[in-house]
């Protein structure tokens, strides 16, 4: 005998982040943003398995396609523990969770806040700080710690790394790097990785991939193109790390799984005010220009800011791997290198794909190629925003 249908579920979802599709901001960003702030007290309280499920729940409501409005829709849903749950109740119920606002207002999360949001601390750090109570910047200024180079220009530019990076900031910033890269190497490809590619309109920093189609030719580019930036006064800090990553026998060796080993350069960019992409084309033809400009005062002080970039240059044989790796999210990440060990018995790196089972590398020139190793359906990088 049949009954009435069966309504099913409001929202069906996987339950790694890797095997759904999660645009940026999603619908749900009451929620979101809520989780989010405990996920990100969690980890500077170094409390990482309690900011991973804080995360994963984050991740999972941004995937819904339409607008969670009553706890009865979450039944059935994966990656939502009863503390997630308790705060998403609070929200759907009083607009409001407290945990959340008490969050927020804490001396602890402030302090934390504003201390690793000066470019060169880390957690490690700050809570050193905060112990011996500094709360506020010219707290430590006056402390007398000795902050090292990165801290320093952190410090230095504090307000405008903290401001965020726009869209047309970024497209000002690639047609800079474009510019540098191709004069330093004819044929060399850069590609804008990070929340830009997955379609953000705003982000931290900007992120670029470095690659060039004849492997080896991309050796010792880093270093041509930090002085070509220099040379044109481009660059307001720089530190480069250098690639040691090698493949080695059984995948042995292999990198962390968040470390990797491209040559790569932390840097703070000096971006002047009138950058838009076409004017900054322009000056690419006339670097000159740029010199004089940012010497001129403009209306509101100074006629630049700085923007923090990562660059990244990867040979062209792992390029797939270090594009997937780059582009995130972070949780997004970290979910596909946990769908690989935990479903595939294998292990992915922005380096390589490795099968433990035929104790061999996988190749791949593409994303689609990675994940078809994987056994997962394709996400395009504006769905990666998990
Ligand atoms: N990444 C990584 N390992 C690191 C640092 C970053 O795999 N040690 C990856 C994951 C990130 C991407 O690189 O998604 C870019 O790092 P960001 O910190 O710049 O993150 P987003 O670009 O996603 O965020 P935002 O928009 O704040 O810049
Ligand atoms: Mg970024």
């Amino acid at each position: 005998q049949q009954g009435d249908p069966v309504e099913a579920p409001a929202f069906l979802a996987a339950s790694y982040a890797c095997q759904r599709n999660t645009p940026h901001p999603g619908h749900n960003i009451l929620l979101t943003a809520a989780l989010s702030v405990l996920a990100e007290s969690a980890e500077l309280n170094g409390d990482e398995g309690r900011g991973l499920a804080f995360r994963r729940s984050e991740g999972l409501l941004r995937s819904l396609d339409r607008r969670v409005q009553g706890p009865a829709e979450l039944r059935g849903l994966p990656c939502l523990g009863d503390h997630s749950r308790r705060v998403i109740q609070d929200l759907l119920e009083n607009g409001v969770s407290s945990e959340v606002e008490e969050t927020k207002s804490s001396p602890r999360y402030k302090a934390m806040k504003l201390l690793t949001g000066i470019f060169g601390v880390g957690v490690k750090t700050a809570k050193r700080w905060f112990t011996e109570g500094i709360c506020s910047l010219a707290q430590l200024e006056t402390s007398g710690h000795s902050l090292n180079a990165a801290q320093q220009a952190g410090l230095k530019y504090y307000t405008d790394l903290n401001q965020p990076v726009s869209r047309e900031e970024a497209d000002a910033v690639s047609v800079m790097v474009e510019g540098v890269v191709h004069s330093v190497l004819p044929g060399a490809r850069v590609t804008l990785a990070g929340g830009f590619r997955r379609g953000k309109m705003s982000g931290h920093d900007v992120d670029f991939l470095i690659t060039h189609p004849d492997e080896g030719k991309e050796e010792g580019l880093i270093h041509k193109i930090i002085a070509c930036l220099e040379s044109r006064g481009l660059l307001l800090y720089q530190q480069t790390t250098r690639n040691t990553y090698r493949e080695s026998a059984k995948g042995a060796g292999r990198p962390s799984s968040s470390m990797d080993r491209f040559d790569r350069c932390f840097s703070i960019f000096k971006l002047t005010n009138d950058s838009s992409p076409e004017d900054t084309r322009r000056a690419q033809q006339d670097p000159e220009r740029v010199r004089v400009e940012a010497d001129q005062t403009g209306s509101g002080g100074r006629p630049w800011r700085a923007v923090r970039v990562d660059l990244v240059v990867s040979p062209i044989s792992q390029f797939a791997f270090a594009l997937l790796g780059w582009t995130g999210s972070k949780l997004f990440e970290r979910e596909m290198r946990r769908w690989a060990v935990r479903e595939r018995a294998m292990s992915l790196s922005s380096h390589a794909l490795y099968d433990r089972n035929q104790e061999r590398y996988l190749r791949a020139s593409s994303e689609e190629e990675i994940f078809a190793h994987l056994g997962l359906e394709y996400v395009s990088p504006t769905g990666r925003n998990a």
